[in-house]
């Protein structure tokens, strides 16, 4: 009895702080010191004439100036690093009776980049979740309308009958069929026996194929389409763009046919294509979310809220009780909003080529945001309740009250179809006219990363967030496989970043007093991106022309005022290096990483940039069309073997290309007239260091692009018009400059 009543106190989660704050600290503070001096030096050796560099030193001072400042916004992340531990048996124990409805959102928005089956698979990982299945509910929303992947989920509704019970007496995980069978065979798996595998992988397989077939005609066979109910609302379909609201329950938790092979409910499974009308904004990912928000309400009305990206299919099917863990804690559960789990991949090589797996934001960045209030709302694998993210603000009386489950059961009380109907009227395009949703309610409009600026405006109400990043993944998706693909990605974010920065909500103003001056500063890190584009690419381009010159910008070895830069460089670069080991990254992996952050600085943020204010002014069609399609073949060999994949001409890709070429260009020319024209041997090594180690890492890094440039034959190289474009470019810079002189 003792044992049980000290149990009462025990929290549901445990929250643990990061080591080496203290050394941290000492580290940074010596650097900013360092920092000081490098402004110090620009300041005071301005040269007097213009052709020592003048102008352009003044430009290295505002470059550096901002480097440093935007270094100091670093700093609040990893000030305090925090670590959640749930304790999911203690959640059994005290609350297995009322535990509380979760209700599962899946977008999808094109049958072609996300194929019914995966968004199948996801739905099926997330349907098999240890947890009460009259408790569960699954909401898919598809953008396209795809009658192929209304029949996929179809299809997946019939074989969960026998995948859920399958899961639950084989304890089976990964939950997604795909992932489970690419994993386990039955030889290697003992649990089941051999005839039981393979009965229901053959019913797998046929299924997969049965689909796969539908997407390749582009059409669902007739005699299916009379198998299934639902298909009728198809009729009178015109287009993705111009259609009403599809909406069906296909699984609905109380007749014969929602129950699995032994008897057991199933989860409650509705697919929804929201009305759209080319005259109405739709509001891509966020008018989705918001419809479910509100089909759902009407539906199951769960007080939790789990977001996946049909991408992504769950790894662990504990996660739902982890999370509930954060929420239904006595304590501070009733403040947290929203628990965000790390985006992860399954697909990511050993040296992370594209730097997709980010491991400084998730592994060490978005800890320090936890500590500070929260870490982004991201827009996959995101737990919500559901209040928070209707809008409602914080206070006092935000208690948690598990107990009188105020569900209301719609399911109970309205007929099938009258339910349908209820619903799809929440559904319209016109439902959201003059009300608050997508500027209070629900997430919020206009902005290219709806999920940031939705959880910022959560947070400024008052609500705190947590980061739950367990050892075991929680989900797993795709990263990009492509530069192309990793680089338009980048763009996106940047220009959403700026865009979050500009808005109502802007971290930089309005969330002033709201939230912690902290998490201010994360927030404004995350935003400011596009505007590293200019400072990087005047740092990447006028030491090297400069060199070539042979104009030292920098001081030489012998001076004192060298201490300081050879001090950042070195201590920011092992640091850098350190975190990102500690991280459970490799060396390789790190100059890839670094690769990355080069190349996205001088291409996806200065896009961004461009686009952003051509918008501004009224320009909505960019003038910057960019492809991120690449020719298919072996895409996926070359990217096991770590072979950067470039494919089609893009303006990206020359900019990128030009840069490389130019810094290849002087360093050479400057080598070219050192050694053989002037005869003066390297002792340009010691007068111009920092300018020469400068172009020396600047041509290491873009290796991979000389290669793709001239040497590499195959489909992923830059192709031929990049190459020429970008060594006329580059060549006639460096000719013109010299020249100039
Ligand atoms: C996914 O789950 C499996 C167990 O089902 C586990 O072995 C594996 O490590 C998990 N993957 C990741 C990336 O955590
Ligand atoms: C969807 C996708 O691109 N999956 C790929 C992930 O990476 C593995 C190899 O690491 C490929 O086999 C998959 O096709």
């Amino acid at each position: 009895m003792a044992a049980a009543a000290a149990e009462e106190y025990y929290p549901l989660f445990e929250t643990k702080r990061g080591k080496g704050r203290v050394l941290y600290r000492i580290f940074s503070l010596s650097l900013f010191l360092a920092i000081c001096f490098i402004w110090l030096y620009r300041v005071s050796h301005i040269p007097r004439e213009a052709q020592h560099g003048r102008w352009v030193w003044i430009g290295l001072f505002f470059a550096e100036l901002w480097f440093g400042l935007y270094w100091l916004l670093r700093h609040p992340f990893r000030w305090n690093l925090v670590f959640r531990q749930p304790f999911r048996h203690i959640l059994s124990q005290r609350y297995e009776k009322i535990l509380p409805r979760v209700d599962i959102f899946v977008c999808t928005a094109d049958p072609v980049i996300e194929p019914p089956v995966m968004v199948m698979n996801t739905v099926l990982s997330v349907m098999a979740y240890e947890y009460p299945p009259e408790k569960v509910s699954v909401y898919v929303s598809d953008d396209a309308a795809s009658d192929i992947t209304f029949y996929a989920l179809s299809e997946a509704s019939t074989f969960a009958r026998h995948w859920l019970p399958f899961c639950k007496r084989f304890k089976v995980d990964p939950t997604s069929p795909l992932a489970y069978f690419n994993t386990v065979s039955s030889s290697t798996h003992p649990i089941h026996t051999a005839e039981e595998f393979a009965t229901i992988k053959k019913l797998y397989q046929d299924m997969e194929s049965r689909i796969e077939n539908a997407a390749k005609v582009g059409e669902v066979p007739k005699e299916v389409q009379s198998k299934y109910k639902g298909f009728s609302e198809w009729d009178s379909y015109s287009s993705r763009r111009d259609h009403h609201t599809i909406l069906q329950i296909l699984l609905n938790g109380k007749d014969s046919s929602s129950k699995d092979v032994d008897g057991q409910v199933m989860p409650i499974l509705v697919y929804l294509a929201r009305e759209k009308r080319p005259q109405l904004p739709h509001n891509f990912k966020a008018g989705a979310m918001n419809s479910l928000l509100r089909v759902s309400s009407m539906i199951s009305n769960g007080e939790i809220i789990l977001n996946v990206d049909c991408d992504m299919y769950s790894n662990n099917s504990q996660s739902l009780r982890d999370a509930l863990c954060f929420f239904m804690d006595e304590v501070k559960g009733h403040e947290i909003a929203f628990v965000q789990t790390p985006q992860c991949f399954e697909n990511v090589t050993k040296n992370d080529l594209y730097g997709g797996a980010m491991r400084i934001p998730y592994e060490v960045e978005f800890h320090g945001m936890d500590a500070l209030g929260g870490p982004l709302y991201i827009g996959t694998g995101c737990f919500h309740r559901r209040e928070a993210l209707c809008g409602r603000k914080f206070n006092d009386q935000c208690k948690n009250d598990w107990n009188g489950c105020r569900n209301i059961d719609h399911m109970k009380e309205a007929s099938l179809p009258e339910l349908e109907e209820k619903s799809k009227a929440l559904a319209s395009c016109t439902y959201e006219e003059n009300t608050l949703w997508g500027k209070e309610t629900g997430l919020l409009y206009g902005c290219a990363v709806e999920d940031v600026i939705t959880g910022l405006c959560i947070k400024c109400r008052g609500w705190k967030a947590v980061y739950y990043n367990p050892e075991r993944r929680a989900f797993l998706g795709v990263a990009p496989t492509t530069l192309p693909e990793a680089l338009v990605q980048h763009k996106r974010w940047s220009e959403g970043g700026f865009q979050v920065l500009l808005s109502k909500y802007s971290p930089a103003y309005y969330a002033c007093g709201f939230i912690s001056p902290g998490l201010q500063m994360t927030y404004c890190y995350y935003n400011l991106w596009v505007f590293l584009s200019w400072p990087t690419l005047y740092y990447c381009i006028i030491p090297s022309l400069y060199l070539l010159k042979g104009i030292p910008l920098f001081p030489q070895i012998s001076s004192p005022w060298f201490i300081p830069f050879a001090y950042v460089v070195v201590g920011d670069s092992f640091y850098c290096l350190f975190e990102f080991l500690w991280s459970g990254g490799t060396i390789k992996g790190w100059w890839n990483d670094l690769r990355i952050w080069l190349y996205k600085r001088t291409t996806s943020y200065l896009f961004a940039f461009v686009d952003t204010i051509l918008k501004l002014f009224g320009y909505s069609d960019s003038a910057f069309v960019i492809s991120a399609k690449v020719a298919e073949e072996n895409v996926s060999q070359r990217y096991e073997k770590e072979v950067m994949e470039f494919g089609n001409s893009s303006p990206m890709l020359t900019l990128l290309a030009t840069l490389a070429l130019l810094n290849l260009f002087c360093l050479l020319g400057m080598l070219l007239r050192q050694v053989f024209i002037s005869k003066r041997g390297l002792r340009i090594c010691e007068t111009m260091a920092l300018q020469v180690l400068l172009s020396g890492v600047l041509v290491l890094i873009n290796v991979p692009v000389y290669q793709a440039l001239y040497l590499r034959k195959d489909k992923g190289r830059l192709p031929t018009s990049v190459a020429f474009k970008s060594t006329t470019l580059a060549l006639s810079a460096c000719v013109l400059f010299v020249a100039i002189s």
